[in-house]
């Protein structure tokens, strides 16, 4: 069998830029499909695919997966990049799940089989206040989740304009100042989504300590911090948070500040979690080896797929860590397939993070896994189990914007890890 095509396929069904790569073969209709979604950088993915790597494996055995993959990785000779990461990740899942479709099993059953029926997974709450973010907890655990994440204000808490996610650089932005005394901003130099780090980290003790006490230990909690805060801030909250329980605390400290995670450790006993930003196995090898982390959170795209996670999944089981694959709506159906199968395989398994799928996204991707009962279900067909239809993905055509929350600042206006 030969590769014939590489194609990246472009699609935004819910609004949000996905890109899906297609492998083509001269077997007759068969072909795979793999995420290479890098949503703030799409484009640039699609070229590095096309001009890149169709080429390159143009008249090659797709069999050969872990060949293929160290070919693209060392093809650029630089590596590690997360735009080429993501190139060689659509690809590489893309082969996993060919190589199922020729076996004629689900990847789960290549990868070993299954160690549980369905992933535990856990829901996105917010709100602006408290009692806002309880109603939605409740509202998740009345649909049968088991697990929900907690924010107040989305990341860093900009209380005042939760609706806008993205919240428009302002120049004024007169949400965010220290205890309301800021620098006029009338011509500020400085636009951006500007939060109260401070505000936000006193707020979130109170928000946990308010949630538990009404729902008693009926759910497992999560919080995200998102790099928002200064190390020390983040070691405090570890600490505030002990009493309840947390599942997991995420990305208290930014992927550089390696050595912080040895004080974090050695000072809180809160679940921490890291690994979304991750591109480089440097990033990851010392938080599992010195067990610095209890949840390794790789968006797996940005790693280079399926082959290099399912290693990282057994590197962290020798370490006693646990799975927790990055799953928010910047994953596309088949990168949440490519978790669920390796959530269904790797005995150190630990929660999936996903979102609801809706019927846009599900018309776009014909067998996207089933969120039910608080748990991610895979359907049994071969390969990776997600198809994809490439006219209905033309409804939805993506849009490159200034990306607007990522321009985080300080109330002095200090641009901050976002
Ligand atoms: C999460 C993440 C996401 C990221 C987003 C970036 O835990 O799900 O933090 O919300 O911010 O994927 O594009
Ligand atoms: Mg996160």
């Amino acid at each position: 069998m030969k590769i014939t095509r590489v194609r990246a396929i472009l699609t935004a069904p819910d609004g949000i830029a996905l890109v899906v790569v297609k492998v083509e073969t001269d077997q007759d209709g068969l072909y795979g499909l793999g995420c290479a979604t890098f949503t703030q950088r799409a484009t640039v993915v699609a070229k590095a695919v096309e001009d890149y790597l169709d080429p390159l494996l143009r008249g090659r055995d797709p069999a050969n997966i872990e060949d293929l993959w160290h070919l693209m990785y060392v093809n650029s000779y630089w590596r590690n990049s997360g735009v080429l990461n993501n190139a060689i990740s659509g690809v590489d899942m893309a082969l996993w799940d060919i190589k199922g479709k020729v076996a004629n099993m689900p990847v789960y059953d290549l990868l070993g089989g299954k160690c549980r029926e369905a992933a535990m997974v856990y829901r996105h709450a917010d709100g602006r206040d408290p009692k806002e973010v309880l109603d939605n907890v409740l509202k998740y655990q009345a649909e049968g989740a088991l697990a929900v994440r907690c924010q107040m204000g989305g990341y860093g808490g900009r209380v005042k304009d939760i609706t806008k996610r993205n919240a428009r650089p302002s120049r004024k932005a007169p949400q965010a100042t220290h205890r309301g005394k800021g620098p006029d901003r009338a011509d500020s130099a400085f636009p951006g989504a500007y939060y109260d780090p401070d505000a936000y980290a006193r707020s979130i003790p109170p928000l946990f300590e308010y949630v538990r006490g009404k729902i008693g230990d009926s759910l497992f909690l999560l919080h995200d911090i998102h790099e928002r805060i200064a190390p020390i801030d983040a070691i405090r909250m570890a600490k505030a948070l002990e009493p309840y329980r947390l599942f997991f605390l995420e990305d208290p400290l930014a992927p550089d500040q390696i050595e912080w995670f040895r004080r974090l450790r050695d000072q809180s006993a809160t679940p921490i979690a890291m690994g979304e930003l991750h591109n480089n196995p440097l990033e990851w090898r010392a938080l599992i080896a010195e067990q610095l982390i209890d949840f390794i959170r790789t968006h797996i795209s940005q790693i280079g797929g399926l082959t290099p996670a399912r290693k990282q999944a057994a590197l962290a089981e020798s370490f006693g860590v646990r799975t927790a694959w990055h799953g928010p709506g910047d994953v596309s159906p088949i990168g949440h397939a490519a978790n669920l199968h390796l959530d269904l395989a790797c005995h150190n398994f630990g929660i999936q993070e996903v979102i609801f799928f809706g019927e846009a996204l599900k018309e776009v991707f014909p067998g996207t896994p089933e969120l039910r009962d608080g748990y991610l279900w895979p359907n049994s067909k071969p390969g990776l189990g997600v198809d994809l239809d490439e006219v209905k993905a033309a409804k939805y055509p993506i849009t490159v914007n200034v990306i607007d929350w990522t321009q985080s600042r300080w109330p002095d206006g200090t641009l901050w890890t976002p």
